[in-house]
């Protein structure tokens, strides 16, 4: 499908926009593992300070990079799908509150006035342009689906009465009807608590309550990263192998069980705090287990698709048609093939991982040490970073009319970024066993021989961490380099939006499995059950602090922080 205009600048700077600050993103990345090794010794790095540049790397590569390329690709893919344009007016309302919501929140972190962490908790407090850049880019990132493909799908349907929904186009609205759901409870704590009081205009809030509604947010977040990924691997995965996919019911029940589970379950981020019942923590965790379900069943047909693809190119035995996938093909758009395959290698570790974080016992072993920091970095760092890194150049190339170029390097990207996160995983996770702490910078005292608290048994994975981490970051400048390339090369061919669809093998109806209401019924009961209490307990029982609201003058966070180094170097 042909793409002009405004609407092709449109998607592809929500390509290019947060690909250029996942450069910054990923290099403070770097900084922050050779420095929790010991390896640079240093709280600054090109002059942000380490908790800044923490707070920038969690919401460039969490929050920016992900939000922009999940409306680049749900745009295209529902318009494709569809084949019904998308209307430019619409579209430039949704970049403009995306971008300029960015803006703000990139101002006020790399000014040092919003060194919350991207979880933003109270008592950290912000300058207010991190909250409102915040909520302009969440508000940005849903006109689309109201009032652009929404439309459209009812004009389609018109047309196409007897048709079933597109899986693509299903997929891409459970995703965003849970991105709306979770938006009420974290616009509720940033618009009533954060915000109020870091304007001054209240002195206290409440923090556990604070903390209920933003993992309210914070957990089906993930499936809003996760899901798009699941929908290349179901729609785009099995073309690449030549294959099909295996079953189209097994994929939209997988959604709608999304849909169903994956809201009521913040809890289990909170497994450890005071004030909430253990019993509503020990249902959260029950419901955790639930919504690793549709992952299952996931892996089955994703498993089951590439089986189909390799047997019809000749695979066969019952672990020999391995051989037959495209391991290092740079043919046509094959090359994707590695990134998503490398992906679901390292989802493999953070189902695992999730599943001890989920187990209310075992979480209180691993909260909060660097087993957490390597389960998040196998799925929001594995899969779905793979699979948008793939989606952003495929799309490049095509909205630009060029070829994907330097696809040699394009190949070795992801498995660089495959061994160097294992590497990183695996370090970090046996590192949590000693208690090595997540967030601290570790560098500048346990790594530290001379230091009171030096923790010689810390310092091999940290070292291995650092390891890994250099080889995903190499992998990250092979993919720039030809990222750069692509956007630079001289268009060869008109612009369109277009995908590589799969058919599927297994394509009988379930009128259920197309039905977004009885799920979305199902899913709201799910959640008036499961946070009526925890909501209740956390505003009755919540500690009401004092939290200073942010104060231009008094603490310049940054500056402090810098005096503070340069004493204790002097000291030293
Ligand atoms: Fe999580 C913490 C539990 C999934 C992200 N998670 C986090 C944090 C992040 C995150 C960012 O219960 C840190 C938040 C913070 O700042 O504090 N998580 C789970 C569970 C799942 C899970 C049960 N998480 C994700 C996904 C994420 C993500 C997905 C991002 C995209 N997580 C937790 C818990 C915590 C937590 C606790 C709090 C910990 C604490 O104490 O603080 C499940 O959804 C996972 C289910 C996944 C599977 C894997 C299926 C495998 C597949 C691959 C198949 C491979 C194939 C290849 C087919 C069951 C699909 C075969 C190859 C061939 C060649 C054939």
């Amino acid at each position: 499908m042909q793409v002009r205009g405004g609407l092709r600048f449109i998607l592809l700077s929500e390509i290019v926009f947060p690909f250029l600050l996942l450069i910054l993103g990923v290099l403070l990345g770097l900084f922050q593992v050779l420095a929790r090794a010991g390896i640079l010794k240093t709280s600054h790095f090109l002059g942000i300070e380490y908790y800044q540049g923490l707070t920038l790397h969690g919401a460039i590569n969490a929050i920016v990079f992900t939000t922009f390329v999940i409306v680049a690709f749900c745009n295209a893919i529902v318009m494709y799908s569809l084949q019904r344009s998308l209307k430019p007016g619409i579209q430039w309302v949704s970049w403009v509150l995306m971008v300029g919501g960015t803006l703000m929140a990139a101002f006020a972190m790399l000014t040092g006035r919003a060194t919350v962490l991207y979880t933003f908790y109270p008592p950290l407090i912000a300058h207010w342009t991190f909250y409102v850049g915040v909520v302009l880019l969440v508000v940005g990132s849903l006109v689309p689906f109201f009032l652009d493909w929404i439309p459209n799908y009812l004009a389609w349907r018109k047309e196409n009465p007897d048709t079933r929904m597109p899986l693509p186009v299903l997929g891409a609205f459970v995703t965003f009807t849970l991105w709306f759901l979770i938006i009420i409870p974290v616009a509720i704590e940033i618009l009533f608590q954060l915000l109020p009081l870091s304007l001054g205009w209240v002195e206290e809030i409440n923090p556990l309550l604070a903390r209920t509604l933003f993992w309210f947010f914070g957990h089906p977040l993930v499936y809003f990263w996760l899901l798009p990924a699941y929908m290349m691997l179901y729609s785009i995965l099995p073309k690449l192998v030549g294959g099909k996919l295996y079953s189209d019911p097994a994929a939209r029940l997988a959604f709608m069980l999304f849909l169903l589970f994956s809201i009521p379950v913040g809890l289990h981020h909170q497994f450890t705090e005071g004030g909430l019942t253990a019993g509503w923590k020990l249902w959260h965790a029950f419901l955790t287990f639930m919504v690793a379900v549709p992952s299952f069943i996931t892996a089955f047909t994703v498993a089951a698709s590439m089986e189909y693809g390799a047997r019809q190119q000749g695979g066969s035995g019952l672990f020999g048609w391995w051989r037959k996938l495209p391991y290092f093909s740079t043919q046509g758009d094959q090359w994707m093939f590695a990134y998503f395959l490398s992906g679901l290698l390292l989802f493999l570790f953070g189902g695992i991982t999730g599943i001890v974080n989920a187990s209310y016992n075992m979480n209180l072993a691993v909260h909060n040490t660097s087993w957490v920091v390597g389960h998040f970095h196998t799925t929001v760092g594995g899969l779905v970073t793979l699979s948008f890194l793939a989606i952003s150049l495929y799309m490049l190339g095509t909205l630009r009319g060029t070829d994907v170029k330097f696809k040699g390097l394009a190949l070795s990207a992801p498995y660089l970024w495959l061994i160097g996160m294992l590497i990183f995983e695996v370090a970090m996770s046996i590192a949590a066993f000693y208690g090595f702490p997540r967030r601290t910078n570790a560098g500048l005292n346990y790594m530290d021989p001379t230091s009171i608290h030096y923790r010689p048994d810390w310092v091999l994975y940290s070292y291995l961490s650092a390891l890994g981490g250099i080889l995903a970051v190499l992998g990250f400048v092979a993919y720039m380099v030809s990222f750069l390339g692509t956007l630079f090369a001289k268009p060869v061919r008109e612009p369109t939006v277009e995908f590589p669809m799969a058919s599927a093998y297994h394509d009988n109806d379930v009128p259920l499995y197309s039905n977004m209401r009885p799920w979305l019924a199902g899913a709201l009961v799910l959640i008036v059950i499961s946070y009526s209490s925890p909501l209740y307990d956390a505003t009755v029982r919540g500690i009401t602090a004092k939290s200073p609201a942010y104060n231009e003058r008094f603490p310049v966070p940054l500056k402090q922080i810098q005096m503070q180094t340069r004493a204790e170097a002097e000291k030293r």
